[in-house]
Formats: C-alpha cells, structure tokens, sequence
C-alpha cells in the first residue's frame, strides 16, 4: 500500500496520475499547504522539504519525496511506464528531469506571479511567460514525429501532464503548438489521467486571497526550516 502525502496541486496531480495508472493501491494523506501541514513533524521526517508530494510504501518502508524520484520509484514499484533497457530508459529520464528542472519550476513561478500577486509586475511576468511559451514550443517540436515525449507513454509524460493543463489561466493558448495540443488532448481523456487530475479538487479553496494560507506558503525562509527542524527534534526526544 502507498500512502501519498497530497494536495491538488500540479505537483501533487503528477503523482495521483500515476498511482492511477499503475493500479496501486493507495491511500490520500492530505497536506493542506495553505493550513501549514507542510510543517508538521511527521511530514518533515519523510518530506524534508516541507513540500508534498511524498510517499510511504508501507510493503518496504521507503519514503519518497519529490516528484521524479517518486515518479521512478512507483514505476519501478508497478514495472510500467520507465523501461529497464538502457536506451529508452535515458529517454525517458531525460524528459522527466526536463520536467522537473524547468516546466515545473518556470510554469510554477509563472503561477505565481499570475494567480497570488496582485501587483501588475511587468518584468517577472514576461520573464516567466516567455520561459513557459519556450518550454512549451521544446514540446511541440519533440512531439513532430514520435506520440509521446520519449517514444512510449511513460512517466516523462505524466509529470510534464498537469504543468500543460493550465496553459490558459498561464497565458498561453495552444493553437501555435498542434503536436503538443494532440498529446494534451489524448491525455486528458484517458481515465486515469482524469480520476488522477480529479483527486481531491473539492478541498482546494481561494488559497490566492487567502491571507493566511500566502503567508504560510510564501513568507518562508531559513528561520521556517530550522524551526520545523526544532519540532521534529523535539517531538522524536522530548526534554
Ligand atoms: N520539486 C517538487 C516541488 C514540490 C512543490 O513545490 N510542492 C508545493 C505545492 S505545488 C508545496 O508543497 N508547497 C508548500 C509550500 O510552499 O509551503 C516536486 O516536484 O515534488
């Protein structure tokens, strides 16, 4: 059984797909970011970055966190969507470290100049929306002669998935990309990338004019760590 440490987000959705398309039995842990359960003791002893996605595998033991490695792990858990032969196997790895170093990170900074600042800033918003539109167009080409980002559908695909969905609140329109519409478009049909996107949409609230829930999420700092840190200290040997 997976214990997935969630919450519906893009990065949280990579892996709820996935979970879904292995057939692994999983069960939600919800991790409120915006109610600050990102800090909770327990959560930062498998998560020590104080961000969800994360894993237990209570078969093994082994906790997980960050997409990729989490990505790989159930992949290799489930036999399905990585190869093991060397070749496609770096094919696939390639796109999803393409993934996880630059259209998760960009559309992620793009998402929050867009949806939680309200200052209209002129240069963090070009900055990002050009790197989307970038990554976006490295997609397209990519997808000109092969279905998916690297041969078979695989995880690359899957992690790349819920950072396309918001192309329009982000800005963009697909009608320029037609490879990469193609591929958006039989994605989001398939039912497990559906129930995946779906899983727990209901929780979210208006965490953008939720005062409380930016603090928690964007006024972090070395002081958060060390003192989430404290906690776990303190909770594992009590004084
Ligand atoms: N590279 C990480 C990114 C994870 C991440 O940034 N998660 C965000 C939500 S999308 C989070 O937990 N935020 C909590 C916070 O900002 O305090 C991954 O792919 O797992």
């Amino acid at each position: 059984m997976i214990e997935l440490y969630y919450w519906p987000t893009p990065n949280g959705q990579k892996i709820s797909i996935m979970l879904e398309e292995c057939g692994l039995d999983y069960e939600v842990k919800r991790v409120n970011i915006g109610a600050g359960d990102q800090f909770d003791p327990a959560f930062l002893a498998i998560s020590p970055n104080n961000r969800m996605p994360a894993i237990v595998d209570t078969d093994t033991g082994i906790s997980v966190f960050e997409g990729g490695a989490i990505l790989i792990y159930l992949a290799e858990k489930a036999g399905m969507l990585l190869p093991e032969e060397q070749v496609p196997r770096f094919e696939v790895l390639q796109w999803l470290f393409w993934q996880a170093g630059g259209l998760g990170p960009m559309a992620g900074q793009l998402s929050h100049f867009v949806n939680y600042v309200e200052e209209d800033l002129e240069y963090p918003l070009k900055r990002y929306a050009n790197e989307y539109d970038r990554l976006l167009a490295v997609m397209d080409v990519r997808l000109k002669d092969r279905d998916y980002l690297a041969g078979d559908y695989s995880i690359a695909d899957i992690a790349s998935f819920p950072w396309v969905v918001p192309y329009r609140r982000l800005g963009n329109d697909l009608d320029k990309f037609p490879r990469l519409r193609r591929w958006f478009d039989e994605l989001k049909v398939r039912p497990a990338v559906q129930r995946g996107v779906d899983l727990g949409k209901e929780w979210r609230r208006d965490e953008a004019r939720n005062e409380k829930a930016r603090a928690m999420m964007f006024d972090q700092n070395a002081e958060t760590v060390f003192a989430a840190a404290r906690a776990l200290e303190e909770q594992r040997s009590p004084k």
